[in-house]
């Protein structure tokens, strides 16, 4: 055996004991030192960096709806980051080691890197297809990562915070997580052969027994406690932060973090130990640090990470990686947000069952802004959700097409804007105080649509996308109400007072339109752009600061006024047909081209 550091020459045992002994000297946790004044001057000047990730996914099959979800989440944060002025950082890629994906290219009868060279560009092609704008993609076969791996293995064995031991226990190569007998039950595979199975997961689990480094997380156990207790969003929703409270409750053992190289080859070495695969997981997690530069240009980002995980990698996420962090002596995540799962007829997706659902061919069907506006308004990360296509028809052509589509179509129809401009707004008409044309619903809107942006602004920080969605979508019922309420295809346009009317019920329509569509542009950019472009709305008038609902009855200009109208009149969102969701592609239907 071979160690390239420090205590290379010394037994383990004597490793240990020194390391323990710096180890249990009191530190205060990183948690506090953020609170410093040291790191808060840093802070300071970082405070409009954000940097987001989502789950580095396996390359042991193709990418399905799950995957997407958790990009979309994540690109929508990022966006919505991007909008309000910040520095954001986006990462998402691949997780190419361990014993699954070894077993996964044996199978193809491929070499490993070739294989994950083939599926890493499958996720590639999904998320651009769906414009995940993420600024980093990585794979954990780069050079780039094995290095921030050593380093990181370097500096938890130089702080004796790794020891060799020997691992006894159950080991799930799917989940690629170790299990404790408490963990594991009963059942029988599809021969009628009675396996052992992961509670969780349902995974089968073998039993191993191996020489392995172990981490010590049992040292970590009421470090994690404290910092989970003195920050209640850490984890989010608050379902999950109360699981993790109770896991760490019980027994936590160390972990074993490699596995001996004769039975996995695809991973990256242990420095020093040849004999000896980096754990998966541990490899894994580092992808987060790689791409914040780490082992050297790190702290602008790693100060204002965010992780977007499902709940079945929570463990890993909230127990694991804190530890190691801990152990690194680096900040924690600011918040890992949670998500639940999309099941098909009520079961989890999986190849056996064959109720895979494939995102690119549904994005192909509904269109990428379609599934993007599905998934984030129907997914609720507190519960799992059941996905069926025709649900994805009817709630499309209810919002996008029907009541955005229809309110665009309705304010910008030459028929009632036959000049195609930004109407005016006229004070005397709608005037502050009622009693102009305005009834006491028309107020109420105002209100409602002023009020939007700060509400759709907690919903988005909270991830709860699908109530931010859920706003927007009662204020645009409530504009189109409001047109309804009007009829100002009835006013006479020769009068004057009517003609003055009718301009000031489009001027706010479109205001309404515009408020719309820059609050949507991180849920579906391609749709808001169409809508924005249809406004005349310029590219640098589209973020959070430009938003400035309906200046004119503030007594204040308004840029648009009297602007011309993009010239692209289209269909803003196509319907589809519910019963053939299955089958066809999105196509102009009687209605939809009537609103043009
Ligand atoms: O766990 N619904 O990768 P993975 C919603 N490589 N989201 C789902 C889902 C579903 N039915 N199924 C999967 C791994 N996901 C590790 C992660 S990170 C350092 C390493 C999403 O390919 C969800 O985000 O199994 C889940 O956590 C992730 O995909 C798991 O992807």
């Amino acid at each position: 055996m071979r160690f390239p550091f420090l205590f290379a020459t010394r037994g383990c045992r004597a490793v240990y004991r020194l390391h323990q002994k710096q180890f249990l000297s009191p530190v205060p946790p990183l948690w506090e030192h953020r609170s410093s004044a040291a790191l808060s001057t840093q802070l300071c000047k970082d405070d409009r960096s954000y940097y987001i990730t989502t789950p580095i996914f396996y390359v042991n099959a193709s990418p399905h709806l799950g995957h997407l979800y958790s990009a979309v989440l994540a690109d929508c944060l990022h966006r919505y980051k991007l909008l309000q002025g910040f520095n954001s950082k986006f990462a998402t890629g691949t997780d190419e080691h361990g014993l699954k994906i070894q077993q996964a290219a044996e199978a193809a009868g491929k070499d490993p890197l070739t294989f994950c060279t083939g599926v890493s560009k499958q996720f590639r092609h999904l998320f651009s297809s769906c414009n995940i704008s993420y600024t980093d993609y990585i794979r954990t076969t780069e050079q780039r990562h094995r290095e921030a791996v050593e380093h990181f293995w370097s500096v938890l064995w130089n702080k004796g915070l790794i020891y060799k031991g020997s691992y006894e226990g159950w080991y799930s190569t799917q989940d690629e997580s170790f299990l404790m007998p408490s963990q594991v039950g009963d059942a029988l595979d599809s021969l009628g052969k009675e396996i052992k199975v992961s509670l969780e997961s349902g995974h089968k689990v073998e039993w191993m027994k191996e020489e392995n480094y172990m981490f010590r997380l049992s040292a970590f156990q009421s470090q994690l406690l404290d910092w989970l207790r003195g920050n209640p969003q850490a984890v989010q929703p608050e379902r999950f932060h109360q699981a993790v409270l109770k896991w760490l409750q019980e027994d936590l053992p160390d972990l074993s973090v490699s596995r001996q190289r004769s039975r996995l080859q695809w991973g990256i070495p242990v420095p020093g130990d040849d004999e000896q695969t980096i754990y998966v997981w541990l490899d894994a997690l580092v992808n987060y640090l790689t791409v914040a530069g780490y082992p050297d240009k790190h702290n602008q980002w790693w100060h204002v990470a965010r992780h977007v995980i499902g709940k079945d990698i929570l463990k890993f996420h909230a127990i694991y990686w804190p530890a190691f962090l801990l152990g690194a002596g680096l900040p924690l995540p600011q918040v890992i947000h949670v998500h639940s799962h999309w099941t098909v007829g009520g079961k989890k997706m999986s190849k056996s069952l064959g109720n895979v659902v494939d995102p690119l061919e549904r994005s192909q069907m509904f269109t990428a802004d379609g599934m993007r506006y599905f998934l984030l308004r129907q997914g609720v990360p507190d519960s799992d959700c059941d996905y069926t296509d025709d649900k994805v028809a009817k709630l499309l052509n209810a919002e996008l097409a029907d009541s955005l589509g229809g309110l665009l179509n309705r304010c910008t129809a030459p028929a009632l804007n036959p000049a195609q401009v930004y109407p005016s707004f006229c004070p005397q008409s709608f005037p502050r105080a009622h009693g102009g044309r305005a009834v006491h619903e028309d107020y109420h809107m105002l209100d409602a649509i002023q009020k939007l942006p700060a509400v759709v602004e907690k919903h988005y920080e909270a991830m709860h996308i699908y109530k931010a969605l859920e706003a927007i979508s009662v204020c645009v019922r409530l504009t189109n109400g409001f047109v309804q309420r009007h009829t100002p295809w009835k006013l006479d346009r020769k009068n004057n007072e009517d003609q003055r009317w009718v301009d000031t019920l489009i001027h706010i329509s479109l205001e309404c339109l515009r408020i719309y569509g820059t609050l949507l542009q991180p849920i579906v950019p391609e749709t808001s752009n169409k809508l924005l472009s249809r406004l005349g709305v310029q590219p640098h008038e589209r973020s959070w600061a430009g938003l400035n609902f309906l200046a004119r009855y503030q007594g204040m200009d308004c840029p648009f006024e009297g602007r011309a109208l993009g010239s692209d009149s289209g269909v803003l969102f196509s319907r589809l047909e519910p019963h053939n969701a299955d089958k066809q592609k999105p196509k102009k239907t009687k209605k939809s081209a009537n609103l043009k």
